[in-house]
């Protein structure tokens, strides 16, 4: 059942070896332990596993924090499953089922109705006793050549980070083609994860790959592998892995000896945190096992889907700010610490948000940075990150204040503790003849002493707080269609002539477009085209054989002289390009077409 709280799991993999060798010791110890060291003597952390501790320096005691993370741990206690399409369980009605070892003897039977021949998808995360496995088990294939699909999603409600190998234990054979997906967002979104099949080419026009033959730049690529859909017995070939373990051994060495290098490249390579993140995964159960051969017609009772078990070890991701995450209210939830919260420690807390939240990182080593979230007033950070002292250069200074380079009054003095600057910023100077002391160097379009403003061509954002990243937007006027690049507060430009919208990239109905707003030649009402002729997007008419001139108006020329209508004929096509009216209007004007 699901506990409270999570309890350290000794035999979670990650963080490596070390911990697989000696089981640490029961919580109780540990906590008293800690506790005591806690208080005598400035603790050295290892794996990021507590968040602060009471220190004594020179100045007295004080806390000191650290970057931190929950135990990794069996996420499977904590999903919630979901399998479809309806009534791909078997047991409703009542069927048979054979076994490619023996597929004449059919004597297994799944019934719904019956719990000791149930197989309901809750049989994929419970525990087992010794050597008993217990299974969900799909309808067989009965209805071949239909095809056989099923999904399998597991979901959260809440990020997690893989530390170890996602095994899922397939029974009666594994599927000859599945794929896993993989969603950030609680299912709205889904990502490829991996693709597997015997044959990788044929099944989804992908080369097969193995994830142990990736190498430090292609660690988060995404392959096709038929290293776990080949037929070798059901009974010796049931696991189908998501490797992370190999991808992890890239950077940290075959026996994960060296995870300083795997959280050095964790924070540095882009992207590769957040491949081993997810709020669910998808399996797409796409093709049975066949016993190694083709698809036998006449005995279709054998081919069917049966997992017994899926491990996913991992932790709740707390974004380095919180080392415990429990079980509340029906969804996981990190228990933050750093003044942050959130489900993932991913805002700062109220009052608390003088700097712009950030996670905290592995970096470095070995007890990285808190990256704490900081109350108006308080010191940036914390003793083990202190903001280095800022010289503001004076050319800033005094373009801020539009005054004259030279003015000698601008003496950037120091780092000052309590400016506020909303995290846009963590330089501010003291400003002698104004008696303020102002933010420098704003930065996310941010601008004002205290970064409070947006910059010239930027619109505060109304539901982005002050101190988001996110607080202003740029107006984006179009740059024909506006008069300047800056908007009021709601982000509509100032348009031209002619121009309308609230970026100034549309036209008044009686313009029309064409590299900015052009009063419109013709129209469907007071503009029209005489004698038959059509309006061509309110920009010149197409007139009939026989008609010429702006609105058709005009009687075309007569005969091969053509000098009663064109009384300068060598300047004519000059004269159609000038107006823009274009050489196919005067062709057609002047030969009649
Ligand atoms: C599995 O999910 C995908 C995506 O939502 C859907 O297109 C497909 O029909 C589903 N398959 C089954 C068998 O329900
Ligand atoms: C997901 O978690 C959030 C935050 O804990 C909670 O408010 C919400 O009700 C949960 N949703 C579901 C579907 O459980
Ligand atoms: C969080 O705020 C409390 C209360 O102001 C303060 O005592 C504590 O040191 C802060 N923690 C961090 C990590 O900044
Ligand atoms: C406004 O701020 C919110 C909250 O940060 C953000 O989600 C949204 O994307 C922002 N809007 C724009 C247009 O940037
Ligand atoms: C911004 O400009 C638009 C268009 O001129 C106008 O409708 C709107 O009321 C203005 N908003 C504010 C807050 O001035
Ligand atoms: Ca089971």
């Amino acid at each position: 059942m699901l506990s409270p709280s999570f309890t350290p799991n000794p035999d979670a993999a990650f963080p490596g070896p070390l911990q697989a060798q000696s089981p640490p010791p029961p919580p109780a110890v540990m906590l008293l332990l800690a506790s005591l060291l806690l208080h005598c003597l400035p603790l050295a952390v290892a794996d990021y596993d507590i968040c602060k501790s009471w220190v004594t320096t020179d100045e007295g005691p004080s806390w000191e924090f650290y970057a931190c993370q929950p135990k990794a741990t069996s996420m499977k206690d904590y999903v919630t499953v979901k399998v479809e399409p309806t009534g791909i369980t078997c047991g409703d009605p009542p069927e048979r089922f054979c076994t490619h070892e023996n597929p004449y003897l059919c004597s297994d039977e799944c019934d719904a109705s019956n719990p000791d021949l149930a197989h309901p998808p809750r049989l994929m995360f419970d525990k087992e006793d010794e050597g008993l496995a217990t299974y969900w088990q799909s309808v067989t294939w009965s209805r071949y050549p239909s095809p056989l699909e099923a999904n399998i999603t597991l979901s959260w409600n809440k990020s997690i980070e893989l530390t170890d190998d996602i095994v899922v234990t397939f029974e009666y054979g594994r599927p000859t083609i599945m794929m896993l997906e993989k969603s950030l967002d609680n299912g709205r979104t889904w990502h490829p994860y991996q693709y597997y099949a015997e044959d990788c080419m044929e099944a989804f026009n992908m080369p097969p790959r193995r994830v142990r033959d990736l190498s430090s730049t292609s660690a988060n690529r995404v392959v096709c592998t038929e290293e776990y859909s080949r037929w070798a017995g059901s009974k010796k070939e049931k696991h189908v892995r998501f490797e992370v373990r190999d991808r992890f051994a890239i950077f940290a060495g075959p026996d994960l000896r060296n995870l300083d290098n795997l959280y050095t490249r964790l924070e540095s390579a882009k992207g590769l945190k957040e491949f081993f993140t997810a709020t669910d995964l998808r399996m797409k159960l796409l093709r049975p096992a066949l016993g190694g051969t083709y698809v036998q017609r006449e005995n279709l009772y054998k081919y069917f889907y049966a997992i017994s078990n899926i491990e996913v070890t991992g932790r709740c991701k707390c974004n380095l700010h919180a080392n415990l995450c429990s079980y509340k209210e029906g969804g996981l939830q990190c228990e933050c610490e750093h003044n942050t919260t959130g489900q993932d420690c991913g805002k700062c807390k109220k009052n608390f948000r003088t700097r712009s939240w950030r996670a905290g990182s592995y970096l470095p080593l070995p007890n990285g940075s808190p990256n704490a979230c900081a109350a108006a007033g308080s010191a940036f950070g914390t003793t083990t990150t202190v903001a280095a002292p800022i010289v503001a250069a004076p050319a800033k200074i005094s373009k801020l204040f539009q005054l004259k380079p030279k003015s000698p009054q601008v003496v950037p003095i120091e780092v000052f503790k309590d400016c506020e600057c909303y995290g846009h910023s963590n330089r501010c100077s003291y400003i002698d003849f104004l008696n303020v002391v102002t933010c420098v160097s704003c930065k996310h379009n941010t601008r004002g002493q205290h970064c409070q403003h947006c910059r010239l061509g930027y619109y505060r954002n109304g539901s982005a707080e002050l101190d988001d990243e996110n607080v202003c937007i740029e107006c984006n006027c179009n740059q024909i269609g506006s008069i300047n690049d800056r908007c009021n507060e709601t982000g509509h430009c100032e348009c031209r002539e002619g121009a309308a919208g609230p970026k100034c990239d549309d036209c008044l109905p009686s313009h029309y477009w064409r590299q900015g707003c052009f009063p419109n030649v013709c129209d469907d009402e007071s503009l029209l085209c005489q004698n038959g002729g059509t309006c061509y997007q309110n920009q010149r008419c197409l007139c009939p054989s026989g008609y010429q001139g702006v609105l058709c108006d005009q009687p075309l020329c007569q005969g091969e002289e053509g000098q009663a209508c064109d009384p300068a004929p060598h300047a004519g096509p000059h004269l159609a390009v000038l107006l823009g009216s274009g050489l196919l209007l005067w062709l057609a004007g002047c030969l009649g077409y």
